[in-house]
């Protein structure tokens, strides 16, 4: 079972690429830890708009886990979205992305997903529903609240001798990469018995 840290979304700057409320709907509205609070975009905004969170300077932290409470109601919510990390805030890479069932306002939704990349910078894209086909309009997108969580699991220990055609440990290679995945149903991290983490 997989350990999860605290709420790293804390202490930075919350922004957004669409701020036409003000304070009513504000960036920092979606991680002021209070669930009366809503981060929204505009009406029928472009697939474009963002949420944005600054860690600071010189602070990084590896997202594994999201959890979002949700915001629904007849013409705002949030489904398809995606999570981008950056550390100069101009080249995003991809972490995770999602899709949101038809829950309950208020609701909490969790999910975790391999990641090894630490960010400073992370930005979360909301894709625009509008019908026909979806469950709801979501003319506009938002958030109560989002957290993201780093893995912060015991690496499992590798005692066993694993040398695959005799091969010694300098230079793991894919195989024995994959092996030790299915051996331990994928779950990370690992530490060889060198003391490398995988
Ligand atoms: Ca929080
Ligand atoms: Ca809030």
């Amino acid at each position: 079972m997989a350990e999860y840290g605290e709420d790293f979304l804390t202490g930075g700057t919350a922004t957004t690429s669409d701020d036409i409320y003000g304070d009513a709907f504000k960036a920092s509205n979606g991680c002021d830890d209070n669930t009366a609070t809503l981060y929204m975009t505009g009406l029928n905004k472009a697939e474009d708009q963002w949420w944005k969170y600054d860690l600071g300077a010189g602070i990084t932290k590896t997202a594994n886990r999201i959890r979002i409470c949700i915001f629904n109601d007849s013409n705002a919510s949030i489904k398809e979205w995606n999570l981008y990390g950056s550390n100069n805030d101009s080249e995003y890479a991809e972490i995770t992305s999602g899709s949101e069932a038809n829950v309950a306002d208020n609701a909490w939704v969790q999910h975790d997903f391999e990641n090894t990349e630490a960010y400073r910078y992370f930005k979360i894209i909301m894709h625009y529903n509008y019908p026909p086909g979806s469950w709801r309009p979501d003319a506009f997108r938002g958030f109560r609240e989002i957290e993201l969580r780093e893995d912060i699991s015991a690496p499992t220990e590798i005692t066993e001798n694993i040398k695959p055609n005799k091969k010694s440990y300098t230079g793991y290679n894919c195989f024995i990469q994959q092996y030790i995945k299915n051996k331990f149903n994928n779950t990370l991290p690992y530490k060889l018995p060198d003391g490398t983490l995988w």
